[in-house]
């Protein structure tokens, strides 16, 4: 087929034409393989030698005309851009979106959420917001969910965060909270944290940031990994149906593995051991071919309910409960394929809240308004040009026609004379396409009002969330909660913001605020009250929206009570010396890879190992190279000689410990049932242990000798589903 052929005479290609390679297709024309290839300079020049610089004698100094080397020199101490300003440390991924039906075209004409049979392709930036590009992965954080699909209709970004919630109501606080949250001015320090003395002096003075602030104290900002998170849109849109209709809407994203969390001991070592834990699990998932899966879903809120609720919808703080707004699942996402290049792909992929398509619009949200803004203007600083738009990463799968361009690093070549419009030169091309072609129009919605420099009243309730939100947590998560505050503000030096926060949290349970104050020395303050920052107006809607709906629990926000269990992908480790019990170990072995977790077998060596029956094993890890953090389960097979050798492994023991103390599920048998109880193993009833029975009790699954494996296989994976086992009391008292 000839290439015009392809097109429309405008230069589009037909609809129907994208599909999830597209993008690929698209991106194959820029990869490159050396394979094979000479080398060659920037201008296409074989070399012959890169080895040493051209000089006056071997001995001399190096000559100016030494092109290869100027070039290579000039481009390596150029070989960096600014980068992003939050955000910064990120790993993305590809892959396709799909609808399960076309039952969203009740609300929204885009195609690419009402089309069933078209997978478009998108590409992923997960990412934390304080650190820095090299920071850690595992640190307390909100993560950024931000996903491009490159449409049919053209690029749409729902830029979008793992909490539901933001910090502050307007954006032209962006800057200070930013500013307070980031290392301090003059030392640079903390890296990655919010644990000083400004974040929390700029909280305890702004009550807007309470709601956030719970999430942000919550295991939600410990993720497991990015594949068990969920995302959220944060701020509420606009859908528009063909008819011209307008409905609000929230967008959620829903992890198929569950939404999972480390704990906090855990994410601590893991920032040492394995800063790029949650990056090496992405990528290491999708190679092993377990693709990560999000489904989409919506809270669609008619346009007559605007004022129904007692929260106001434009209200970035402000969830809108899935007890009074269900969700609706739209479809699937699922991410197939690693980045071929960091940098050319994660790195200077940009997106932008304003990247919309026809059937999905903004609202007047004061901080979504402000994203509008900024967003392209950081691109600008990050690429030192408006050209970003035509990188491979970033560009359409749909042509791009207009007469924008010049400016740095302009890559297409505009063919005639006319760079304007009108013009009959052109023959008036490219032309004005009609809202039925696919254009975008902007909702009409009625706006009128005064300049005023202020919020709506109905912003002005800073608690009630709040409080939902911890009356919606189990015992275990109020406790991890507790357990935050008291690490954040035990690192604040100064008394009156502690006191301010804990005055806060009185405001918001007076449960929360006495145990945070136990924790780091301080009173609660009688009849707190700070005011907000807020210059609040009072107007109609706030009026009726005083008397909306509320709920006093929304059990959907707890991650305890929504979990998912299943074992696929989970990482489980076998410790083993000689003479461990071959048997044994392959079959339990066999049965997790069939339930589709990931085995390594660990010893305090690397190399082989040898069974009782003088079978070998190769052992994937040593104890210098991993550690317990990096597993969800352990297993320890019987064997005479191979557990007396452990009895003695200071790091076997360590491993054993802190799989306890982090309430990770740990199995053995026969002899390994001394070892646990050697390794502080605690609280758990071992009795029976010396029956053929097999056990389960708080995670430890035991058995003792002639039980019947295939049992002990079930009940250690039944266990293992379960994630964690909080009700281990005595874990605290393990010294890992
Ligand atoms: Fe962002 N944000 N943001 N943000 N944001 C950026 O854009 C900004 C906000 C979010 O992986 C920056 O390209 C303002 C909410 C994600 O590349 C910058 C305000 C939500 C990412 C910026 C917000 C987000 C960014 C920095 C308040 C959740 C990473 C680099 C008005 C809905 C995207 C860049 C990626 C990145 C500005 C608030 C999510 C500076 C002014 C709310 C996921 O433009």
């Amino acid at each position: 087929m000839k290439e015009n052929e392809n097109k429309d005479g405008q230069g589009n290609m037909p609809q129907n034409k994208v599909d999830e390679n597209s993008k690929d297709r698209q991106l194959d024309s820029f990869r490159q393989d050396n394979t094979g290839k000479y080398m060659t300079t920037d201008q296409g020049v074989r070399i012959n030698h890169t080895d040493d610089s051209l000089k006056a004698g071997s001995r001399g100094p190096t000559l100016m005309e030494d092109f290869h080397f100027r070039e290579k020199m000039t481009h390596f101490d150029h070989e960096s851009m600014p980068e992003r300003v939050v955000h910064a440390r990120g790993s993305g991924a590809h892959g396709y979106f799909q609808p399960y039906d076309d039952s969203l075209k009740e609300f929204t004409k885009a195609k690419f959420l009402t089309s069933p049979g078209t997978k478009t392709p998108v590409f992923v930036r997960f990412s934390t917001v304080v650190g820095s590009r090299g920071s850690a992965d595992s640190v307390r954080d909100v993560r950024g969910f931000a996903t491009k699909f490159y449409t049919e209709e053209g690029n749409y970004d729902l830029v979008g965060n793992n909490m539901p919630v933001f910090f502050i109501q307007d954006a032209n606080k962006f800057a200070d909270l930013v500013h307070a949250i980031k290392p301090m001015p003059d030392n640079e320090m903390p890296q990655a944290s919010a644990a000083h003395d400004t974040f929390w002096d700029f909280a305890s003075l702004m009550p807007e940031i309470n709601h956030m602030i719970m999430w942000v104290l919550s295991d939600r900002a410990i993720p497991r990994s990015f594949r068990m998170m969920e995302g959220f849109g944060v701020h509420t849109f606009r859908l528009i149906n063909e008819a011209g209709k307008g409905s609000f809407v929230k967008f959620h994203w829903r992890p198929k593995l569950g939404a999972h969390s480390l704990v906090w001991d855990e994410a601590q070592k893991l920032a040492g051991k394995d800063p790029d834990w949650l990056r090496r699990d992405l990528w290491e998932a999708i190679e092993m071919g377990d693709y990560p899966e999000f489904e989409l879903s919506v809270q669609i809120v008619p346009e007559e309910d605007e004022f129904k609720y007692d929260f106001d919808l434009l209200d970035a703080t402000k969830i809108i409960p899935e007890e009074l707004v269900p969700l609706k699942p739209v479809g699937l996402m699922t991410l197939t394929r690693n980045p071929d290049n960091f940098y050319a792909e994660t790195e200077q992929v940009a997106f932008h809240p304003g990247n919309l398509v026809p059937g999905i619009d903004v609202t007047n949200d004061p901080l979504l308004q402000g994203r509008l803004f900024s967003y392209i203007d950081t691109q600008i600083n990050r690429f030192s040009s408006a050209n970003f738009a035509e990188l491979p990463i970033n560009r359409p799968v749909v042509p791009v026609n207009n007469h924008q361009g010049a400016g740095f690093m302009r890559q297409t070549i505009g063919k005639g004379k006319v760079n304007y419009w009108p013009n009959s030169l052109g023959g008036g091309c490219p032309m004005m396409a009609p809202e039925n072609q696919g254009a975008f129009v902007h909702y009409m919605e009625k706006v009128e009002g005064h300049k005023i420099r202020a919020r709506s009243q109905s912003f002005n309730d800073h608690y009630s969330q709040a409080t939902l939100f911890w009356n919606s947590m189990t015992d275990v998560e109020k406790q991890h909660i507790v357990n935050a505050a008291h690490f954040e503000l035990g690192k604040v030096e100064t008394k009156e913001i502690q006191e301010r926060m804990v005055g806060h949290f009185s405001k918001i349970s007076m449960d929360l605020a006495k145990r945070v104050a136990e924790g780091i020395g301080v009173e609660v303050p009688k009849n707190f009250d700070q005011k907000s920052t807020g210059n609040y107006e009072n107007n109609e809607g706030s009026k009726k929206m005083q008397q909306g709906k509320s709920v006093k629990e929304s059990p959907a926000v707890s991650m305890e009570r929504n979990k998912v269990e299943t074992v696929k992908s989970r990482k489980v480790a076998i410790l083993v010396e000689d003479g461990f019990d071959c048997n044994e170990l392959t079959q339990v072995r066999q049965a997790l890879m069939d339930a589709g977790a990931h085995v390594k077998i660990v010893s305090k060596l690397l190399g082989m190992r040898k069974a009782s029956n003088g079978e070998k094993v190769k052992i994937d890890k040593n104890h210098v190279t991993t550690g317990s953090i990096m597993y969800d389960a352990v297993y320890i097979p019987d064997g005479e000689q191979s557990i007396a050798a452990l009895m003695k492994e200071g790091d076997a023991l360590h491993f054993i410990s802190e799989a306890f103390k982090h309430c990770k599920t740990i199995a053995t048998s026969g002899h390994g049932i001394a070892l646990l109880e050697r390794a502080f193993v605690m609280g758990v009833d071992f009795a029976g242990k010396d029956s053929g029975e097999v056990k389960s009790h708080k995670g430890i699954i035991t058995a003792g000798n002639d039980a019947d494996a295939d049992e002990f296989a079930a009940m250690f994976l039944d266990a293992i589903k379960k994630h964690r086992h909080w009700d281990r009391e005595e874990k605290s008292m393990v010294p890992a």
